[in-house]
């Protein structure tokens, strides 16, 4: 649901500000990681996939390959409050638009390739949580 997945973006971001000098994510470009969910934010910035990299390495949520870790993600989500019904749907998700990008051999760009297509794919499933949604659990973590 969009509030499980407000939970998980809002503990996810918080490995934002360790990521950026390595990443070179700008603040121009995305200043706090839950605006990743705005409307008119677009997911196109190879930075940003770079990003996503090295915060989900964080958390083991990915291989060596850059691609999802499928367990440790379904973990990770799962440790949240409600979690059991978004990670099976979420993993689901990514590993989709994982396999539409799989001939993109730079990490980065095809980590913000499947970073578009799960922001696309989540609105469309109505587990996309309003910016507000975040900021309001925020203070949890
Ligand atoms: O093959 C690449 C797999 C990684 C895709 C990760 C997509 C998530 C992008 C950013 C959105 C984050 C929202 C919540 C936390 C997800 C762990």
């Amino acid at each position: 649901t969009a509030e499980v997945m407000s939970h998980v973006t809002a503990h996810f971001g918080q490995a934002l500000e360790e990521c950026r000098e390595e990443s070179g994510l700008s603040a121009e470009v995305l200043e706090e990681f839950q605006h990743f969910w705005r409307e008119d934010f677009e997911v196109v910035h190879r930075e940003l996939g770079c990003a996503i990299i090295c915060m989900s390495n964080k958390f083991s949520l990915m291989q060596e390959d850059s691609r999802m870790h499928h367990v440790n993600m379904h973990d990770y989500v799962k440790s949240f409050p409600d979690g059991q019904v978004l990670s099976e749907k979420m993993v689901g998700l990514i590993h989709n638009c994982e396999k539409k990008y799989d001939d993109l051999e730079d990490d980065c760009d095809r980590v913000v390739k499947v970073a578009a297509c799960f922001k696309r794919d989540a609105k469309r499933d109505g587990i996309a949580p309003e910016v507000t949604m975040i900021e309001a659990v925020m203070e949890k973590y």
